[in-house]
């Protein structure tokens, strides 16, 4: 996959992106990650991508040629790219969206600094909005870089065998089950029993459990989507079960 990102900061992505997987990922060619800034593609001496806003009000807004400008240039190398505007109105950011977009063959992704964007954009050049979740940050510089991340941990070779199957194991909308490691008395805090028995099968039952009652209480909403048992759903007091 290609990733186009434009922003007034390009340098913000440049130490994230040189660590972790993502640089794994770059270095073995499974993603091509490309930083622009907006501000090349201004006309005027100071090189300036906001203005004041039509009808009044506080703030500034992004004026619309550097935008159309940029996206059409980099669109006139193949291949064609999905268009995204990380923006507080945006669609939320889910695993599935996550999943729709790491099928792309190429991303080009617009992170906005200022009160607002030119509705234009939106309209005219942009395919999707995207919103990180029902915070207020100060730019789309950090979004960009979540989207960034969640997709390609997806694509093929990305992640190491181990971690790609855990990864489909964990696609079913329960949260972790709890985890331990030696010591098994850690300050008079010990390991569940059952992690000790050597019964396996005994401690998928258990760590199922967990991973039910745990979801029940800290995401009820995730329970709605999760592969429930017919039996798991009795325990659970669901009147539509079995
Ligand atoms: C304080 C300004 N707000 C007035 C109601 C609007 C606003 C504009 C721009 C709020 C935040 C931002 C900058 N944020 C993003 O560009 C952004 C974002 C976010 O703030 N939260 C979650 N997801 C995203 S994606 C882009």
């Amino acid at each position: 996959m290609r990733i186009d990102i434009v922003s007034v900061f390009p340098q913000m992505f440049e130490s994230p992106f040189g660590a972790s997987i993502i640089k794994r990922a770059a270095d073995a060619g499974v993603v091509e990650i490309a930083l622009h800034d907006l501000r090349d593609w201004t006309d005027d001496r100071h090189r300036t991508v906001d203005d004041a806003p039509y009808g009044g009000g506080a703030g500034m807004v992004m004026r619309p040629e550097p935008w159309f400008r940029a996206v059409e240039q980099l669109q006139e190398s193949p291949p064609a790219g999905r268009v995204i505007l990380l923006t507080p109105q945006g669609r939320p950011l889910t695993q599935s969206l996550v999943a729709d977009l790491a099928q792309e063959e190429r991303l080009i992704l617009c992170a906005a600094r200022y009160e607002g964007i030119d509705e234009r954009v939106r309209e005219h050049l942009v395919d999707d909005e995207i919103s990180v979740g029902d915070y207020v940050l100060s730019g789309g510089e950090l979004p960009a870089m979540v989207v960034v991340d969640a997709v390609v941990r997806l694509l093929p070779g990305a992640l190491g065998s181990a971690e790609s199957l855990l990864e489909e194991s964990f696609n079913d909308s329960l949260l972790e089950y709890p985890h331990y490691t030696r010591p098994p008395d850690f300050r008079g805090w010990t390991v569940p029993p059952v992690l000790l028995s050597g019964d396996h099968a005994k401690i998928d039952r258990w760590r199922r459990a967990q991973r039910i009652r745990r979801t029940a209480q800290r995401r009820p909403d995730l329970l709605a989507d999760a592969d429930l048992t017919p039996a798991e759903l009795e325990e659970r007091g669901d009147p539509t079960a079995g």
